[in-house]
């Protein structure tokens, strides 16, 4: 496990909500029931059962957005998020999260993001970088951070956001969520993502927004075949997003414009399984899209929901897939290239990985 936890790691597919520690949603419940707001002891052994189906997974988030409404809150959760990915050595983390607006809370779709930024000013175990407008500051940066003389390294992480849709939501709210987005380039946000239940929801409600964002230079990623829908899955191959994630109930036609379109996937094996959404992992399309050098990114999906971790979800793949050390960690590596920020910080996760790989035994 060691040995898992101190190589680099890249998180490009974690939901905020879906990543709080199991021991803050327990304690924000009680806190909740002692206030009469909810039964604990109905809810307690929902947040605490193992396995769900993708349905019930749904549920539970309903159930955890009860129990993080209030901005400080969300400021709280993003802090141990982004604390426990740094405690991983994921070195590049983009969090995706809905921005949620509740009037009762006082709370819009801007001032959720902003508890949010608060969240990630409050880290205190590592350095976190949300944005910079100099490559030459960059690159000025990526030198300080390290002591080459006795290879050791100070903690930093990369945190980009990306601002979900969900499925739920209307065009309008979509697209409000799109234009804020755009207001917050400058505070770290990269990207649109599509998410939440895919049985509900059409595409057509989301692609006119999608399209614009992406007109606007937000790069795009969307939950893409979590469950069989040939239609919209054609749809979402064409519009060519930046990336998807899951990818899971491709038909032999999909599967072929996916592999011909290199498009970039996000693979959350824990998630998969644990929602059997695919049965076990030795059939996982991880092996066919690995073996076929297709490009793909081992990600978490929601570390709280499905009690994993980034080391957790490499060394699964490793094992089940017989693949050794060195191929894991160049599989790493290679996902900067699908990154969402720019090429300075390319260049500088380049850098901490060829350190990483001097420093590391395979
Ligand atoms: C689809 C998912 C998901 O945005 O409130 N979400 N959407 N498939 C999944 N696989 C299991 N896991 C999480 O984080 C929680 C939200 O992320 C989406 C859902 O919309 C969920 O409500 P935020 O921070």
């Amino acid at each position: 496990m060691e040995w898992w936890v101190s190589m680099p790691k890249l998180e490009l597919h974690a939901h905020l909500n879906g990543s709080i520690r199991n021991s803050t949603i327990l304690e924000l419940g009680r806190e909740l029931g002692e206030k009469g707001i909810i039964v604990f002891s109905d809810v307690e052994h929902v947040i605490l059962k193992s396995d769900r189906s993708l349905p019930e997974v749904f549920k539970l988030f309903d159930l955890i957005h009860v129990l993080t409404t209030d901005h400080e809150t969300v400021t709280r959760i993003t802090k141990e998020v982004v604390e426990d990915f740094a405690a991983e050595n994921v070195v590049y983390l983009e969090l995706r999260t809905t921005p949620k607006r509740n009037d009762s809370k006082g709370m819009s779709k801007r001032s959720y993001m902003e508890a949010v930024l608060e969240g990630l000013r409050a880290v205190s175990t590592v350095e976190v970088d949300i944005f910079r407008d100099s490559e030459v500051e960059c690159h000025a940066n990526a030198h300080t951070l390290y002591d080459t003389k006795n290879g050791t390294q100070r903690k930093k992480i990369y945190v980009r956001l990306l601002l979900s849709i969900d499925r739920r939501e209307t065009t309008e709210a979509a697209m409000e969520t799109v234009k804020l987005a755009l207001e917050m380039r400058h505070l770290g946000v990269v990207g649109i993502d599509l998410s939440g239940n895919p049985v509900i929801g059409e595409w057509q409600t989301f692609l006119p927004v999608l399209e614009f964002a992406k007109e606007q230079g937000l790069s795009i990623t969307l939950h893409c075949g979590e469950v069989p829908n040939p239609k919209e899955i054609h749809a979402m191959l064409d519009f060519l997003p930046a990336r998807i994630g899951h990818a899971c109930c491709l038909g032999e036609e999909e599967w072929r414009k996916l592999k011909s379109s290199k498009i970039p996937v996000e693979i959350c094996l824990t998630s998969n399984i644990k929602t059997e959404t695919i049965s076990s992992v030795d059939v996982h399309h991880f092996a066919d899209l690995y073996n076929s050098k297709h490009p793909i990114v081992l990600c978490t999906d929601d570390t709280g929901v499905f009690s994993t971790s980034s080391s957790r979800e490499y060394i699964l793949a490793s094992s089940a897939f017989g693949i050794h050390k060195r191929e894991m960690f160049q599989l790493a590596r290679n996902a900067i290239d699908f990154i969402f920020a720019d090429d300075g910080v390319k260049r500088e996760l380049e850098v901490m990985f060829d350190l990483a790989a001097g420093r590391l035994e395979f």
